[in-house]
Protein backbone atom coordinates (compact mmCIF):
# COMPACT_ATOMS: atom_id res chain seq x y z
CA UNK A 1 0.00 0.00 0.00
CA UNK A 2 1.43 3.56 -0.80
CA UNK A 3 0.46 6.69 0.70
CA UNK A 4 -0.33 8.02 -2.48
CA UNK A 5 -3.61 5.89 -2.76
CA UNK A 6 -5.16 6.45 -0.21
CA UNK A 7 -8.75 8.64 -0.56
CA UNK A 8 -10.78 9.95 2.60
CA UNK A 9 -14.27 8.02 2.56
CA UNK A 10 -15.69 9.19 5.98
CA UNK A 11 -14.75 10.99 9.21
CA UNK A 12 -16.58 9.34 12.32
CA UNK A 13 -16.25 11.71 15.28
CA UNK A 14 -17.86 10.26 19.05
CA UNK A 15 -17.83 12.55 22.52
CA UNK A 16 -17.05 10.66 25.25
CA UNK A 17 -17.30 12.02 28.89
CA UNK A 18 -13.98 9.99 30.56
CA UNK A 19 -14.32 10.75 34.85
CA UNK A 20 -10.49 11.41 36.00
CA UNK A 21 -8.84 9.35 38.44
CA UNK A 22 -7.78 12.88 40.12
CA UNK A 23 -10.59 15.68 39.61
CA UNK A 24 -8.10 18.66 39.19
CA UNK A 25 -8.54 22.76 40.47
CA UNK A 26 -6.97 25.10 38.66
CA UNK A 27 -6.41 28.86 38.65
CA UNK A 28 -8.59 29.16 35.60
CA UNK A 29 -11.48 26.49 36.86
CA UNK A 30 -12.30 23.06 37.73
CA UNK A 31 -11.29 19.94 35.56
CA UNK A 32 -13.59 16.49 36.76
CA UNK A 33 -14.03 15.22 33.48
CA UNK A 34 -12.07 14.31 30.43
CA UNK A 35 -14.14 15.56 27.84
CA UNK A 36 -12.77 14.43 24.41
CA UNK A 37 -13.91 13.83 20.74
CA UNK A 38 -12.75 10.84 19.67
CA UNK A 39 -11.55 10.84 15.35
CA UNK A 40 -11.76 8.07 12.90
CA UNK A 41 -10.30 9.30 9.50
CA UNK A 42 -11.43 6.28 6.97
CA UNK A 43 -10.22 5.68 3.81
CA UNK A 44 -11.52 3.76 0.78
CA UNK A 45 -8.02 1.75 1.23
CA UNK A 46 -8.94 0.24 4.26
CA UNK A 47 -6.43 2.07 6.39
CA UNK A 48 -8.15 4.07 9.30
CA UNK A 49 -6.37 7.38 10.89
CA UNK A 50 -7.29 7.92 14.25
CA UNK A 51 -6.94 11.74 16.65
CA UNK A 52 -8.55 12.77 19.88
CA UNK A 53 -9.91 16.39 20.69
CA UNK A 54 -9.29 17.89 24.49
CA UNK A 55 -12.78 20.00 24.51
CA UNK A 56 -11.81 21.36 27.85
CA UNK A 57 -15.49 21.41 29.22
CA UNK A 58 -18.28 18.97 28.20
CA UNK A 59 -20.12 22.36 26.13
CA UNK A 60 -17.53 21.39 23.33
CA UNK A 61 -18.79 17.97 22.85
CA UNK A 62 -21.83 18.45 20.90
CA UNK A 63 -20.51 21.49 18.53
CA UNK A 64 -17.28 19.65 17.91
CA UNK A 65 -18.75 16.78 16.90
CA UNK A 66 -21.19 18.61 14.35
CA UNK A 67 -18.29 20.70 13.12
CA UNK A 68 -16.29 17.50 12.05
CA UNK A 69 -19.58 16.31 10.33
CA UNK A 70 -19.40 19.29 8.30
CA UNK A 71 -16.08 19.53 7.47
CA UNK A 72 -16.12 15.49 6.40
CA UNK A 73 -18.22 16.83 3.71
CA UNK A 74 -15.42 19.05 2.92
CA UNK A 75 -12.83 16.49 2.75
CA UNK A 76 -14.85 13.57 1.37
CA UNK A 77 -12.79 11.51 -1.46
CA UNK A 78 -9.87 13.54 -1.29
CA UNK A 79 -6.51 12.17 -1.37
CA UNK A 80 -4.62 12.15 2.60
CA UNK A 81 -2.20 14.65 2.21
CA UNK A 82 -2.23 16.61 5.26
CA UNK A 83 -0.84 19.94 3.62
CA UNK A 84 -3.06 20.10 1.01
CA UNK A 85 -5.57 19.32 3.46
CA UNK A 86 -4.86 22.44 5.61
CA UNK A 87 -4.09 24.40 2.79
CA UNK A 88 -7.97 23.99 1.75
CA UNK A 89 -8.96 24.30 4.92
CA UNK A 90 -7.43 27.09 5.93
CA UNK A 91 -8.84 29.07 2.86
CA UNK A 92 -12.47 27.43 3.15
CA UNK A 93 -12.51 28.97 7.09
CA UNK A 94 -10.25 32.04 5.73
CA UNK A 95 -12.93 35.08 6.87
CA UNK A 96 -13.56 33.12 10.02
CA UNK A 97 -10.45 32.70 10.94
CA UNK A 98 -8.83 29.07 12.64
CA UNK A 99 -9.10 29.43 16.24
CA UNK A 100 -11.04 28.07 18.48
CA UNK A 101 -13.36 24.96 17.71
CA UNK A 102 -12.57 25.29 14.17
CA UNK A 103 -9.09 25.05 14.63
CA UNK A 104 -9.25 22.52 17.07
CA UNK A 105 -11.39 20.48 14.66
CA UNK A 106 -8.90 21.13 11.89
CA UNK A 107 -6.08 19.62 13.68
CA UNK A 108 -7.90 16.70 14.54
CA UNK A 109 -8.20 16.04 11.14
CA UNK A 110 -4.41 16.94 10.42
CA UNK A 111 -3.54 14.32 13.16
CA UNK A 112 -5.52 11.54 11.92
CA UNK A 113 -4.15 11.69 8.05
CA UNK A 114 -0.51 12.03 9.39
CA UNK A 115 -1.58 8.88 11.07
CA UNK A 116 -2.59 7.22 8.17
CA UNK A 117 0.24 8.55 5.84
CA UNK A 118 2.58 6.69 8.72
CA UNK A 119 0.35 3.06 8.42
CA UNK A 120 0.54 3.39 5.17
CA UNK A 121 4.39 3.35 5.06
CA UNK A 122 4.57 0.90 7.91
CA UNK A 123 6.24 3.38 10.07
CA UNK A 124 5.58 4.77 13.68
CA UNK A 125 4.55 8.06 13.06
CA UNK A 126 8.13 9.07 14.52
CA UNK A 127 10.07 6.98 12.20
CA UNK A 128 7.68 8.62 9.01
CA UNK A 129 8.84 11.92 10.38
CA UNK A 130 12.45 10.92 10.07
CA UNK A 131 12.98 10.35 13.68
CA UNK A 132 13.56 7.23 15.81
CA UNK A 133 11.85 5.91 19.09
CA UNK A 134 13.31 7.59 21.96
CA UNK A 135 12.84 8.04 25.96
CA UNK A 136 11.49 11.32 26.14
CA UNK A 137 11.32 12.94 30.06
CA UNK A 138 8.47 13.59 31.14
CA UNK A 139 6.66 15.18 34.38
CA UNK A 140 3.58 14.19 36.09
CA UNK A 141 1.24 16.17 35.11
CA UNK A 142 -1.89 14.11 36.73
CA UNK A 143 -2.94 16.02 40.06
CA UNK A 144 -2.07 18.47 42.41
CA UNK A 145 -4.52 20.60 41.89
CA UNK A 146 -5.13 23.72 44.10
CA UNK A 147 -5.86 21.79 47.66
CA UNK A 148 -4.94 21.48 51.02
CA UNK A 149 -1.47 20.68 52.38
CA UNK A 150 -2.55 17.26 53.57
CA UNK A 151 -3.56 16.67 49.88
CA UNK A 152 -0.76 17.74 48.52
CA UNK A 153 1.61 15.94 50.30
CA UNK A 154 -0.17 12.49 49.87
CA UNK A 155 -0.93 13.15 45.68
CA UNK A 156 2.73 14.24 45.41
CA UNK A 157 4.13 11.17 46.90
CA UNK A 158 2.05 9.09 44.71
CA UNK A 159 2.75 11.04 41.68
CA UNK A 160 6.26 10.13 41.93
CA UNK A 161 6.06 6.61 43.36
CA UNK A 162 6.49 4.97 39.89
CA UNK A 163 9.91 6.49 38.87
CA UNK A 164 8.66 10.42 37.72
CA UNK A 165 11.37 12.92 38.07
CA UNK A 166 9.76 15.85 37.94
CA UNK A 167 5.24 16.98 38.93
CA UNK A 168 3.48 19.96 38.17
CA UNK A 169 1.86 21.61 41.34
CA UNK A 170 -1.13 24.55 40.07
CA UNK A 171 -0.89 27.87 41.58
CA UNK A 172 -3.17 30.50 41.85
CA UNK A 173 -4.16 30.39 45.83
CA UNK A 174 -6.31 33.21 47.51
CA UNK A 175 -2.56 34.82 48.55
CA UNK A 176 1.20 34.57 47.84
CA UNK A 177 1.80 32.84 51.84
CA UNK A 178 -0.81 29.84 50.55
CA UNK A 179 1.29 29.35 47.25
CA UNK A 180 4.35 29.15 48.77
CA UNK A 181 3.23 26.76 51.27
CA UNK A 182 1.64 24.53 48.55
CA UNK A 183 4.87 24.48 46.97
CA UNK A 184 6.61 23.76 50.06
CA UNK A 185 4.17 20.59 50.69
CA UNK A 186 4.92 19.17 47.47
CA UNK A 187 8.92 19.73 47.73
CA UNK A 188 8.44 17.75 51.38
CA UNK A 189 6.91 15.08 49.68
CA UNK A 190 8.72 14.19 46.46
CA UNK A 191 12.55 15.80 47.99
CA UNK A 192 15.25 17.74 46.39
CA UNK A 193 15.58 15.90 43.26
CA UNK A 194 12.60 15.93 41.71
CA UNK A 195 11.83 18.82 39.74
CA UNK A 196 8.61 21.13 40.59
CA UNK A 197 6.84 22.66 37.85
CA UNK A 198 4.01 25.29 38.32
CA UNK A 199 1.01 26.58 36.63
CA UNK A 200 -1.20 29.84 37.38
CA UNK A 201 -3.52 28.82 34.52
CA UNK A 202 -3.51 32.77 33.79
CA UNK A 203 -4.92 33.69 36.80
CA UNK A 204 -2.86 36.86 38.17
CA UNK A 205 -2.79 40.31 37.25
CA UNK A 206 0.68 41.69 35.87
CA UNK A 207 1.76 43.30 38.43
CA UNK A 208 0.54 40.60 41.04
CA UNK A 209 2.44 38.26 39.37
CA UNK A 210 5.48 39.75 39.86
CA UNK A 211 5.32 40.04 43.44
CA UNK A 212 4.65 36.35 43.87
CA UNK A 213 7.17 34.62 41.20
CA UNK A 214 9.55 36.98 43.44
CA UNK A 215 8.51 35.40 46.78
CA UNK A 216 8.45 32.12 44.84
CA UNK A 217 11.90 32.34 43.53
CA UNK A 218 13.24 31.07 46.61
CA UNK A 219 11.12 28.09 46.47
CA UNK A 220 13.72 26.16 43.41
CA UNK A 221 10.73 25.85 41.21
CA UNK A 222 11.39 24.61 37.42
CA UNK A 223 9.14 27.17 35.83
CA UNK A 224 6.19 29.17 36.26
CA UNK A 225 3.71 28.73 34.07
CA UNK A 226 1.12 30.96 32.25
CA UNK A 227 1.28 33.51 35.15
CA UNK A 228 -0.92 36.21 33.54
CA UNK A 229 -3.96 35.72 30.03
CA UNK A 230 -2.33 33.95 28.24
CA UNK A 231 -2.32 36.64 25.03
CA UNK A 232 -0.77 38.81 26.89
CA UNK A 233 2.51 38.41 25.68
CA UNK A 234 3.92 42.09 26.78
CA UNK A 235 2.58 41.08 30.46
CA UNK A 236 4.56 38.13 29.94
CA UNK A 237 7.57 39.76 28.93
CA UNK A 238 7.40 42.03 31.71
CA UNK A 239 7.01 39.42 34.36
CA UNK A 240 10.15 38.11 33.16
CA UNK A 241 11.80 41.30 33.56
CA UNK A 242 12.03 40.81 37.54
CA UNK A 243 11.00 36.44 37.91
CA UNK A 244 14.12 34.98 38.39
CA UNK A 245 12.22 31.52 37.92
CA UNK A 246 12.08 30.89 34.01
CA UNK A 247 8.45 31.93 32.60
CA UNK A 248 6.71 28.78 30.34
CA UNK A 249 3.85 29.61 27.81
CA UNK A 250 2.46 28.05 24.58
CA UNK A 251 -0.48 25.76 25.56
CA UNK A 252 -2.84 28.74 24.34
CA UNK A 253 -1.26 29.59 21.33
CA UNK A 254 -3.43 29.33 18.14
CA UNK A 255 -1.10 28.13 15.72
CA UNK A 256 2.86 29.03 14.58
CA UNK A 257 1.48 32.50 13.81
CA UNK A 258 0.83 32.81 17.49
CA UNK A 259 3.62 31.54 18.94
CA UNK A 260 5.64 34.15 16.66
CA UNK A 261 4.43 36.93 18.39
CA UNK A 262 4.54 35.40 21.52
CA UNK A 263 8.74 34.99 20.67
CA UNK A 264 8.86 38.28 18.93
CA UNK A 265 7.95 39.71 22.54
CA UNK A 266 9.76 38.19 24.00
CA UNK A 267 7.43 36.56 26.46
CA UNK A 268 8.92 33.28 27.73
CA UNK A 269 11.84 31.68 28.37
CA UNK A 270 10.36 27.51 27.46
CA UNK A 271 7.22 27.22 25.12
CA UNK A 272 4.66 24.42 25.68
CA UNK A 273 3.47 23.12 21.93
CA UNK A 274 -0.58 21.99 21.99
CA UNK A 275 -0.68 19.59 19.28
CA UNK A 276 -4.05 20.50 18.93
CA UNK A 277 -3.91 23.85 19.00
CA UNK A 278 -0.74 24.15 17.25
CA UNK A 279 -2.44 23.20 14.25
CA UNK A 280 -1.59 19.50 14.57
CA UNK A 281 1.69 17.72 13.62
CA UNK A 282 1.67 20.04 10.66
CA UNK A 283 1.98 23.13 13.12
CA UNK A 284 3.98 21.70 15.32
CA UNK A 285 6.24 20.90 12.87
CA UNK A 286 6.28 25.08 11.72
CA UNK A 287 6.39 25.61 15.48
CA UNK A 288 9.70 23.79 16.18
CA UNK A 289 10.84 25.26 12.88
CA UNK A 290 10.89 29.01 15.19
CA UNK A 291 12.27 27.43 18.17
CA UNK A 292 15.26 25.75 16.78
CA UNK A 293 17.47 28.72 15.71
CA UNK A 294 16.83 30.52 18.95
CA UNK A 295 17.38 27.29 20.84
CA UNK A 296 13.84 28.00 22.63
CA UNK A 297 13.13 24.82 25.00
CA UNK A 298 9.81 22.96 23.63
CA UNK A 299 7.48 21.22 25.97
CA UNK A 300 4.04 19.78 25.26
CA UNK A 301 0.82 20.60 26.34
CA UNK A 302 -2.00 17.56 26.61
CA UNK A 303 -2.18 14.38 24.06
CA UNK A 304 0.81 12.57 25.74
CA UNK A 305 0.66 9.45 23.21
CA UNK A 306 0.92 11.78 20.07
CA UNK A 307 3.20 13.98 21.53
CA UNK A 308 6.01 11.80 22.47
CA UNK A 309 6.68 10.99 18.56
CA UNK A 310 6.44 14.76 17.97
CA UNK A 311 8.98 15.56 21.02
CA UNK A 312 11.03 12.73 19.50
CA UNK A 313 11.80 14.55 16.27
CA UNK A 314 12.13 18.72 17.81
CA UNK A 315 15.78 19.68 17.89
CA UNK A 316 15.35 21.98 21.50
CA UNK A 317 12.81 19.01 23.24
CA UNK A 318 12.32 19.50 27.07
CA UNK A 319 9.57 17.77 28.91
CA UNK A 320 6.40 15.72 28.18
CA UNK A 321 3.31 16.40 30.52
CA UNK A 322 2.27 13.52 31.46
CA UNK A 323 -1.78 12.96 31.80
CA UNK A 324 -3.37 10.08 32.41
CA UNK A 325 -6.72 11.20 31.35
CA UNK A 326 -7.23 9.61 27.89
CA UNK A 327 -6.14 6.54 29.01
CA UNK A 328 -9.68 4.52 29.84
CA UNK A 329 -10.60 4.94 26.51
CA UNK A 330 -7.68 3.82 25.24
CA UNK A 331 -6.27 0.58 23.99
CA UNK A 332 -2.72 1.01 24.46
CA UNK A 333 -1.75 3.32 26.82
CA UNK A 334 1.27 5.46 27.06
CA UNK A 335 4.03 3.75 28.77
CA UNK A 336 5.82 5.32 31.57
CA UNK A 337 9.13 3.92 32.48
CA UNK A 338 11.58 5.54 34.85
CA UNK A 339 10.02 8.92 34.44
CA UNK A 340 10.73 8.73 30.28
CA UNK A 341 7.63 7.99 27.84
CA UNK A 342 8.06 4.81 25.85
CA UNK A 343 7.24 5.37 21.99
CA UNK A 344 5.31 2.40 20.34
CA UNK A 345 7.03 0.79 17.67
CA UNK A 346 3.46 0.11 16.15
CA UNK A 347 2.97 1.79 12.74
CA UNK A 348 1.16 5.34 13.28
CA UNK A 349 0.61 7.28 15.92
CA UNK A 350 -0.77 5.21 18.05
CA UNK A 351 -3.49 6.16 19.07
CA UNK A 352 -6.38 2.99 19.33
CA UNK A 353 -9.75 3.44 21.33
CA UNK A 354 -10.98 0.68 24.16
CA UNK A 355 -14.30 0.43 22.20
CA UNK A 356 -15.92 -0.90 25.52
CA UNK A 357 -15.06 1.89 27.53
CA UNK A 358 -15.90 4.24 24.59
CA UNK A 359 -19.03 2.71 24.68
CA UNK A 360 -19.42 3.03 28.40
CA UNK A 361 -18.50 7.26 28.22
CA UNK A 362 -20.30 7.72 24.93
CA UNK A 363 -22.14 11.02 25.46
CA UNK A 364 -25.01 10.82 23.06
C1 LIG B 1 -4.39 22.34 32.12
C2 LIG B 1 -4.80 22.19 30.83
C3 LIG B 1 -6.02 21.59 30.55
C4 LIG B 1 -6.82 21.16 31.58
C5 LIG B 1 -6.39 21.31 32.87
C6 LIG B 1 -5.18 21.91 33.15
C7 LIG B 1 -3.07 23.02 32.46
C8 LIG B 1 -1.85 22.24 32.05
O1 LIG B 1 -2.99 24.29 31.95
O2 LIG B 1 -0.94 22.89 31.58
O3 LIG B 1 -1.83 21.05 32.25
MG1 LIG C 1 -0.98 24.96 31.80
Amino acid sequence: MTADTCTIRSLRARAVEVPMPRPLLTGGGQVSIAPLVLLDLETHQGITGRSYIFGYTPVTLKPLVALLNELEKLILNQPVSPLTLAEQLQGRFRLLGTQGLVGMAMAGVDVAAWDILAKAAELPLVRLLGGQERPIPAYNSCGLGISTTEHLLAEARDLVASGFGAVKVRLGYPDSAADVAAVRAVRQAVGDEVLIMSDYNQSLSVPEAQQRAQRLDAEGLYWIEEPTRAEDYAGHAQIRTTARTPIQIGENCWGPHDMAKALAAGACDFFMSDVIKIGGVTGWLRAIALAEPVGLPISSHLYPELSAHLLAVTPTAHWLEYMDWANAILDQPLRIQDGQAVIPTTPGNGLSWNERAVEQYLRR
